[in-house]
């Protein structure tokens, strides 16, 4: 009698512990915008790995086209459906038009240690940025670059005349459009999913992306002729609805942040050499392909078009991207020392 009544106790105990356990675990959404295997998706399954070897709780991870396209998972992560969103600036530029900034063209250098060295200490990703996202409702964990971008057009170019009357796919950002007015071409705002089908048809001629994606998404049998003009880089960012982050314990919330460290960490890692790993599979699968690196000589005449892109950015976004461009700018500096 007396063992059944401990037992039952040690049950009910047990069964409170779990429900308490249980109580405290949850499932958190969390969409980007790429495929299995791809630079978003290694940063996103590395949070959700860090996660839930460290805490009861679940991640489960959205890729592209399972929730949408990249504006409708972002107004999802607004909404508080899913907790957690990666969304790139190219398509954060109406919500948050000083995101644009990475658009301005030969702002970042092409060398990925100064690249990496600047994510790693800006202040304006470290400071600047996250206030600008919480004025959105999002609490901004990482911003990341998933790689250099390359243009890719229907034929070689090298001067900016080559690019008259040639339709350039461009994510929906309006700098974006500045950009590649400025370098001759016609800018084409789409979303990624009419990108492949938009070259295949000739509608566009052309468009920009790191190499990775390049390979991953097949663009290269569509548009074989890759570009390195050394403009910029594809930069990304990760955050979490602001209410479900502030609504977490401070045990939690610390939880997430080192997750988001972890899987930026193991996401650098993951892009040194990817580069050129890519380029080397497109080759292996098609002869039609052709690379040209621009000349110092050739971008210069690219360049010298990049002050109109920046003057528009400070009108686009009035003191306050004018005061993020210099900090952007001394942030620069510190890391490349020039
Ligand atoms: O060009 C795009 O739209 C896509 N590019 C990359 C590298 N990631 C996601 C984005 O949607």
């Amino acid at each position: 009698m007396k063992a059944t009544k401990l037992l039952t106790s040690a049950s009910i105990g047990a069964l409170l512990l779990g429900m308490s356990a249980a109580a405290h675990s949850a499932n958190w959404r969390y969409a980007h915008e790429e495929f299995e295997g791809d630079v978003q998706d290694v940063f996103a399954v590395a949070f959700k790995e860090y996660i839930e070897e460290n805490s009861d709780n679940t991640v489960q991870v959205y890729r592209f086209g399972e929730l949408g396209e990249s504006d409708d998972i972002m107004e999802q992560a607004q909404a508080g459906i899913l907790q957690f969103v990666n969304q790139s600036p190219g398509f954060t530029g109406s919500l948050i038009p000083e995101a644009q900034i990475f658009f301005v063209p030969y702002l970042l250098p092409t060398d990925e240690e100064t690249v990496v060295e600047f994510f790693n200490n800006s202040k304006a990703i470290h400071e600047d940025f996250p206030e600008l996202y919480a004025e959105q409702g999002l609490e901004l964990l990482k911003m990341y670059p998933e790689g250099e971008m390359v243009v890719t057009l229907d034929e070689p170019f090298t001067a900016p005349e080559d690019l008259r009357g040639k339709n350039i796919r461009i994510m929906t950002n309006p700098l974006l459009s500045e950009t590649y007015r400025a370098f001759g071409a016609t800018p084409t705002p789409l979303p990624w999913g009419e990108v492949y089908g938009g070259l295949q048809t000739g509608i566009i001629q052309g468009q920009e992306n790191p190499i990775f994606w390049i390979e991953s998404g097949g663009l290269y049998e569509v548009s074989p002729n890759l570009v390195f003009t050394g403009h910029g880089w594809f930069t990304t960012a990760m955050m979490a609805n602001q209410d479900f982050f502030n609504g977490l314990s401070e045990d939690e919330q610390q939880l997430v942040r080192d997750a988001a460290q972890h899987a930026y960490e193991h996401t650098l890692e993951h892009i040194s050499g990817l580069a050129d790993d890519s380029l080397a599979k497109i080759q292996e699968a098609s002869d039609e392909v052709t690379v040209t690196r621009l000349t110092e000589e050739q971008i210069e005449a690219f360049r010298a078009r990049a002050p109109q892109v920046e003057e528009r950015f400070v009108e686009m976004t009035g003191e306050r991207g004018a005061a993020l461009l210099e900090q952007f700018k001394a942030d620069l500096e510190a890391v490349s020392g020039d």
